[in-house]
């Protein structure tokens, strides 16, 4: 059995997306994504840092497939590149977009809100999907001296992905806690989004993985 991982000081856990949205009866629902909700909480217990992100989407933002009377789950040309278009979701201020009310926010030292730029998505944390312009986030982490990223939430393929390589690109070690993650699997994305992470050299993990 490999040697079970310590939580150090330097370690922080990135709590990605869980909205109303993505729980089962949401507008873009992952299938058991409220199950992952106590594995969270466990899990923050276990970390000095946490960050949670919440996906914040202005209406008629350039995802979602309406803005552009398209069909959810399609591929739509956009300035910086593909993006595939979505149902609405996770609107700024609506039920959807509220995180999931069991989550434990109290250890949180920040909320990030992402996708609030009406034309350009960003799945990732760290830098939208323009690929230029950034959270933040990864200054913020080096400021408090993380090393190390260990990333839990929804989607495994979308937004956890994203991050976790990003989180490379940054230069922490990155982390996926497959246990505390659920995917949106649509058209082999999860294959797809593990063999990019894979790759990049982010580490694959389970809540079970932690020492103590
Ligand atoms: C997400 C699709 C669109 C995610 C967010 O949280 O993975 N996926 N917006
Ligand atoms: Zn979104």
């Amino acid at each position: 059995m490999p040697a079970k991982i310590q939580i150090a000081d330097s370690d922080v856990l990135l709590v990605i997306d869980l909205q109303a949205d993505f729980m089962p009866g949401g507008r873009l629902a992952v299938a058991e994504g409220d199950v992952v909700v106590p594995t969270v909480n466990a899990l923050i217990r276990r970390f000095a840092h946490v960050v949670v992100t919440q996906d914040w989407h202005p209406e008629g933002h350039a995802s979602f497939a309406s803005t552009h009377a398209a069909q959810p789950f399609e591929t739509k040309q956009l300035h910086y590149g593909d993006q595939t278009l979505w149902p609405n979701h996770c609107v700024q201020g609506s039920e959807g977009a509220a995180l999931h009310p069991e989550l434990d926010l109290d250890a949180a030292f920040v909320i990030l809100r992402k996708g609030m730029n009406p034309g350009v998505d960003s799945y990732s944390a760290f830098v939208e999907a323009d690929g230029r312009t950034t959270t933040g986030l990864g200054a913020l982490l080096n400021a408090r001296g993380v090393k190390r990223v260990f990333c839990c939430g929804l989607a495994t393929d979308f937004c956890v992905a994203y991050s976790a390589l990003d989180a490379r690109a940054a230069g922490f070690d990155a982390f996926v806690i497959e246990d505390a993650c659920r995917a949106i699997d649509a058209d082999g994305s999860l294959a797809a989004a593990w063999a990019r992470m894979d790759a990049a050299g982010v580490r694959r993990m389970d809540s079970r993985d932690i020492e103590g």
